[in-house]
C-alpha cells in the first residue's frame, strides 16, 4: 500500500489503486464487455465466445456494415467495468455478474475475411463458429451484413428451431447466380436438415416481392408480420418453438424501427420499438433453449456522431445474453460446464 505523509492512500481517501480501476468507455483494448481475448480456439475455454465476422459483401446498397463488430464492442465499454456485467433497476437485479467474474464469456476476435472470396470466407466463417461449439461454447455472432447468418448456422450439427427479426425475410430467389447477398441467407437456411422450424417476425418490406414472403410460408415457415407481431405479443412468438427446445436466434438491428436505427442502411418504417424487441428476447430466453445467437446490419459509417445504433445494437446483445444467463437451464449448464473445465485441464 502506498503511503503518502505516513497516511495510507486508497480510492476512498482520494488515492488510486490500480485493484479499482476506472475504466472509462475510451479506455483500454475494446474486447465485448472487456471480457479476456482468446483467439487460439483450441485453448477456449469459456462458455460463451464472442465471434465477430466483419464481412459486408452481400450488402446491395450502401457498405459499411464490415466495421460493425468493432463498434459494437466499443459501445459494449459502455457497460459497467470488468467483472460486473450489468444491473436492471426494473428487476433490481445484476446481470452476468457470475459469468463475467468467472470467465465465463471470451471474445475471439473476428473470422479472417478474404475480400471478394466470399466462399472461402463463408468456409472460415463456418469453421470458426464450430470449433467454438466443439469447445462445449455458445456463440454470439456480431455481424457484419445478414449474409453472414447463413454460414454460421450450417455449422451447427445438432436439430435447433431458428427464430429471425427482422423487417424483411431475406429469401430472395436466386436468380443470376445472386446466392450470397444478405437478402438471401434464410433461403440457405430453410432446407438445411438440422434446422426444424424458421419463424421469421417483424416482416413489413414493402422492397421484397410476393415470392420472398410467399416462398418462405410454402416452404413450411412461419411468416409474422408487425400486426400479427402485436396481435401474439412477446409470449404468443415465443410459444411457437416448443418449450425447452434448442434455439438460434437472428436478430437484424432493422426489425426496429426506423426511428431508432439511423446507422442501418435496410431501416423501415413501423418497425418494433426496443422494448417490445426485448421483451420478446426474454420470452424466448425463458421458453426455449438459446444454443446461439447473432446480431447484424449495424452500419457505423451512416451512424450518427453518437454512434447510437452501435449502442443500441450492443445494448440488445447485452441484455438478452443477461436473460439467457438468468434462466435455471443456464445455471445448471454453467455447473456442467465448470465440471468440464476441471476435466479439461
Ligand atoms: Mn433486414
Amino acid at each position: 500500500m502506498a503511503k503518502r505523509g505516513g497516511k495510507r492512500i486508497t480510492a476512498a481517501t482520494g488515492g488510486y489503486s490500480p485493484k479499482h480501476r476506472v475504466d472509462r468507455p475510451f479506455v483500454g483494448i475494446p474486447s465485448f464487455l472487456r471480457s479476456s481475448i482468446c483467439t487460439d480456439l483450441d485453448a477456449l475455454d469459456a462458455a460463451i465466445a464472442i465471434m465477430g465476422v466483419p464481412f459486408d459483401e452481400g450488402s446491395p446498397f450502401l457498405a459499411g456494415s464490415r466495421m460493425g463488430p468493432r463498434a459494437l464492442r466499443e459501445h459494449s465499454l459502455r457497460f459497467g467495468s470488468a467483472n460486473k456485467g450489468f444491473y436492471d433497476p426494473e428487476t433490481d437485479k445484476q446481470y452476468l455478474e457470475y459469468e463475467m467474474a468467472n470467465g465465463l464469456i471470451a471474445d475471439t476476435g473476428d473470422a479472417d475475411i478474404l475480400p471478394t472470396n466470399v466462399e472461402k470466407t463463408f468456409e472460415i466463417v463456418t469453421d470458426m463458429t464450430r470449433r467454438i461449439l466443439d469447445r462445449g461454447a455458445m456463440p454470439v455472432v456480431l455481424g457484419g451484413d445478414h449474409s453472414i447468418t447463413y454460414p454460421v448456422v450450417r455449422a451447427f450439427d445438432t436439430p435447433l428451431h431458428v427464430v429471425h427479426f427482422d423487417a424483411h425475410t431475406d429469401y430472395a430467389p436466386f436468380i443470376h447466380d445472386l446466392r450470397f447477398t444478405n437478402q438471401h441467407p434464410f433461403r440457405h437456411i430453410s432446407p438445411m436438415k438440422h434446422v426444424l422450424s424458421l419463424t421469421q417476425v417483424g416482416i413489413r418490406s414493402l422492397r421484397e416481392g410476393r415470392e420472398y414472403s410467399g416462398d418462405s410460408i410454402r416452404d413450411g415457415n412461419r411468416v409474422i408480420t408487425m400486426s400479427q407481431f402485436h396481435r401474439l405479443k412477446p409470449n404468443g412468438i415465443a410459444e411457437i418453438v416448443p418449450a425447452n427446445a434448442p434455439c438460434y436466434v437472428s436478430i437484424d438491428v432493422d426489425v426496429m424501427d426506423i426511428s431508432l436505427v439511423p446507422g442501418c442502411v435496410s431501416a423501415e418504417p413501423n418497425g418494433m420499438t426496443y422494448s417490445e424487441l426485448r421483451d420478446t428476447l426474454k420470452a424466448i430466453a425463458k421458453r426455449a433453449d438459446v444454443i446461439g445467437f447473432d446480431f447484424v446490419e449495424v452500419n457505423p459509417q451512416l451512424d450518427v456522431g453518437t454512434g447510437i445504433t452501435s449502442y443500441l445494437g450492443v445494448h440488445t446483445v447485452i441484455e438478452f445474453l443477461g436473460h439467457i444467463c438468468d434462466q435455471p437451464r443456464w445455471i445448471a449448464k454453467r455447473t456442467r460446464w465448470r465440471q468440464g473445465k476441471k476435466r479439461r485441464r
